[in-house]
């Protein structure tokens, strides 16, 4: 079994077309300006609307590849593709069909929903631990009912895991959670047989602890998580931004941000390598997706970048919304590295 991630940011991509390699594709994001029609795609995409800054084209498609055969579904509205223990699903919950009803807002319903509806999909498959999970809602910073919608949204993920005895701290899935201008609550997510290993951030109180004053209910998610397959060591990099403890730090300053963004990926980063002490991460060989919540700041954290990654590294930039409204950089990141002795 294993995992590979390619996007035409960097590498070409395998011809996906071609019935043999489009065979061995999981699935995979499409980000950028997405004003014309896609065609069909035989595994799940996730559509994210979030223009991208400094690129040559308009879009960029992401793929997630395996080394075996993968067969589709689609579950209580999800389209799902599994490749022996590892299974790609997204689905997109339109929140008008959740009407505010009672105390729930229907951003909270929606969500609340979705991750019912991934939590059944991976009973029903038998792979119980989620890995990662990419979310993406509309407004995140509005304040609706008297409530941020990012906060609705934490309440909703939050109960989801509670009711389905999940754990909601400690072993969570690393995760992002993004504001677009408009578009559906779109969640994408990789589960499977075998459980990850959570990492978490010495620099930053785990964010499945942070205090109430940033919500009714924590996000759940991990800093980042470690999976080991066959002859592979994969690293999820959860969103991270300009947090210190639990609290934001240089706000109004994009350069600050974007240093103290990269400090705390190089604080997990080296987590994680203390953790697996097979494989050693290094931050230049990531690949990394980086939200820039105004297009204006895009020079300024590309710099700051440069400084400690390489002309070679894989970064791909868009504007997007970020959770909290003094954050204006957000960077994630994967990696996978092969174990010499498989
Ligand atoms: C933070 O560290 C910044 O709610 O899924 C980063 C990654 C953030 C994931 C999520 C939020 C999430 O709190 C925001």
């Amino acid at each position: 079994m294993n995992l590979a991630f390619c996007s035409d940011v960097g590498r070409p991509l395998p011809t996906a077309e071609a019935g043999a390699e489009g065979e061995r594709v999981l699935g995979g994001s499409l980000i950028g300006c997405l004003s014309t029609a896609r065609p069909p795609q035989r595994w799940p995409v996730q559509a994210v609307a979030a223009p991208l800054l400094g690129h040559a084209s308009d879009t960029v498609q992401e793929l997630w590849t395996t080394g075996s055969e993968c067969q589709s579904g689609e579950f209580e509205g999800i389209a799902y593709r599994r490749s022996r223990g590892i299974l790609f699903g997204v689905l997109e919950v339109d929140e008008p069909a959740f009407s505010a009803s009672g105390r729930e807002s229907s951003l909270q319903g929606a969500t609340e929903e979705a991750y019912h509806r991934i939590f059944r999909l991976m009973t029903a498959q038998g792979l119980p631990h989620l890995w990662r999970v990419w979310n993406y809602l509309s407004d995140i910073n509005r304040e609706t009912n008297g409530l941020e919608r990012y906060r609705q949204f934490n309440v909703g993920r939050h109960d989801a895991f509670v009711a389905f005895g999940r754990a909601a701290t400690g072993d969570v899935p690393a995760a992002c959670t993004i504001g677009l201008r408009q578009g559906p609550l779109s969640i994408a997510f990789i589960a499977a047989r075998t459980a990850a290993l959570p990492i978490e951030n010495p620099r930053q109180v785990s964010a499945y602890h942070y205090p109430a004053e940033y919500g009714p209910r924590s996000p759940t998610f991990s800093r980042a998580v470690l999976v080991t397959l066959a002859s592979q060591e994969t690293l999820f990099l959860s969103g991270t931004a300009s947090i210190v403890g639990y609290q934001t730090v240089h706000p109004g300053d994009i350069a600050e941000q974007s240093r103290e963004a990269l400090a705390n990926v190089e604080a997990v980063v080296a987590e994680a390598n203390r953790q697996s002490r097979r494989t050693i991460f290094a931050l230049p060989r990531l690949s990394y997706r980086v939200y820039v919540r105004h297009a204006a700041d895009f020079p300024a954290v590309r710099k700051v970048l440069s400084k400690r990654l390489d002309q070679a590294t894989e970064i791909l930039f868009a504007q997007a919304d970020i959770c909290r409204q003094d954050l204006l950089v957000e960077i994630e990141a994967m990696a996978s590295n092969t174990l010499e002795d498989g």
